[in-house]
């Protein structure tokens, strides 16, 4: 079979691609390894930058996000018992909006199957063949039958475990890695958050955030060593830890109940440099990973495909190299600045081990500073809510 792009991955990279390419006319497969089900089971982010609201909105996907979707003026951190507040609005002038990763993927997924655009599921085997040359190649097996996919253009959105980046030649890419000595226990229950807004903990114990998805609808997550097993955690020793981490207000406000999810992940910076291979493309998870505590993940897919979109559809439309030559230059750009800011968030709010008291009292002269001085609170605020393109 033939197409003009071919998508690896149906995440909300891939799905977001694929509806932003098909409005514009240009045909596109997206083969997704697993089933529809699995990547909705997926719980994973829940904070989106006004960047992603409007591709979501562009890509016909926004109805349910602006009907449902909870818009934050601000966060709060709680740090040592005492909580400060970051007003996004008042230092920047913008909001986020709280919905679920689960959430924007579905609705993608509706989006395409209204629209007819292909996608094939619970595929095999997929690999990458001649994209450093003009004619790449897909193949993949389902149900048994082998099949290859002749494309203009390759997009790896297939996550950190992805084929796409591995099919690049070692001597082709470089990478950069930070690996954090802890991870993140999520839980998500049916219980009404304890805050309107989203409340980062900073406490001897370790990190703590406290979540939500909806107004009855919690996400927290602990700091938690990697060595930990998630069926040593029951849900009442999950939420005594917490109450160990919040304060009173929030304590007194927390209702428990039984967790429908629970999970570790494990914490890193990642990237990939370039994130162009000839006609092959790297997007989200595939070509950077952030530690989740700037909520950069998710947004920083929607920018990388905010940015090949554009070139694809310049490529077809005007004929224009420009976007497809630049991508990577200016994908990475913006790349580096969520790095630096998830690293920043990681290493001023989680306890470290091995850090020396020195390195503890330079923490919280961090956050102190943060607390302070309207300047490093607006540093802190217009990265959180994305910065301008
Ligand atoms: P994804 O990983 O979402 O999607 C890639 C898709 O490619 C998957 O569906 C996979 O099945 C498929 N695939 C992989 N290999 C394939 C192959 N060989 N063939 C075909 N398909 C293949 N971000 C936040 O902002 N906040 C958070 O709290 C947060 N929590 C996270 C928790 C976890 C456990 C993880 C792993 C990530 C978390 N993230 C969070 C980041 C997350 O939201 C990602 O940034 C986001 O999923 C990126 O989307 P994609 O790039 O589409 O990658
Ligand atoms: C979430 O709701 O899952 C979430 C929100 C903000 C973060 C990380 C995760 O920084």
């Amino acid at each position: 079979m033939r197409t003009q792009v071919a998508i690896i991955g149906a995440g909300p990279a891939g799905l977001l691609l694929g509806q932003l390419l098909h409005r514009h006319g240009i045909d596109n497969i997206i083969l997704e390894r697993q089933t529809p089900d699995y990547v909705l089971s997926r719980i994973r982010a829940g904070v989106i930058e006004q960047v992603a609201v409007d591709l979501l909105d562009e890509a016909g996907a926004g109805e349910r996000m602006h009907r449902e979707g909870l818009v934050h003026d601000g966060t709060q951190i709680l740090a040592d018992g005492v909580r400060h507040r970051i007003d996004f609005r008042e230092l920047t002038g913008k909001t986020v909006l709280v919905y679920g990763q689960t959430e924007i993927t579905r609705d993608l997924m509706e989006a395409r199957a209204a629209c007819g655009a292909p996608s094939v599921y619970e595929v095999e085997d997929v690999s990458l063949h001649d994209f450093d040359g003009h004619k790449p190649r897909v193949r993949y097996r389902k149900d048994g039958r082998e099949t290859e996919v002749e494309c203009d253009f390759i997009a790896g959105c297939d996550g950190f475990h992805g084929v796409s980046r591995k099919s690049v030649p070692s001597d082709h890419i470089k990478t950069y890695e930070r690996v954090y000595p802890f991870g993140w226990l999520g839980l998500l229950s049916d219980t009404p958050p304890v805050s309107d807004e989203l409340i980062y903990v900073r406490h001897s114990l370790g990190f703590a955030l406290c979540s939500m998805r909806s107004p009855t609808r919690s996400r927290y997550y602990l700091q938690c060593s990697l060595a930990e097993d998630i069926d040593a955690w029951p849900d009442d020793r999950f939420w005594s830890e917490l109450r160990m981490r919040l304060d009173r207000d929030a304590r007194d406000k927390l209702v428990t109940g039984r967790s429908i999810e629970k999970s570790i992940a494990p914490l890193r910076s990642f990237v990939a440099e370039p994130m162009r291979f000839g006609r092959l493309f790297l997007a989200g998870d595939a070509a950077h990973i952030v530690p989740p505590t700037g909520a950069k993940g998710l947004n920083l897919a929607a920018s990388d495909v905010r940015y090949l979109s554009q070139a694809f559809i310049d490529f077809y439309m005007s004929k224009s190299t420009a976007g497809i030559d630049h991508y990577s230059s200016r994908a990475l750009a913006r790349v580096w600045q969520a790095e630096r800011f998830s690293w920043w968030m990681t290493t001023m709010l989680h306890t470290f081990p091995e850090n020396s008291g020195f390195d503890q009292k330079l923490q919280r002269a961090e956050l102190d500073y943060v607390f302070r001085s309207k300047v490093a609170a607006t540093a802190l605020a217009e990265q959180y809510v994305g910065l301008p393109f």
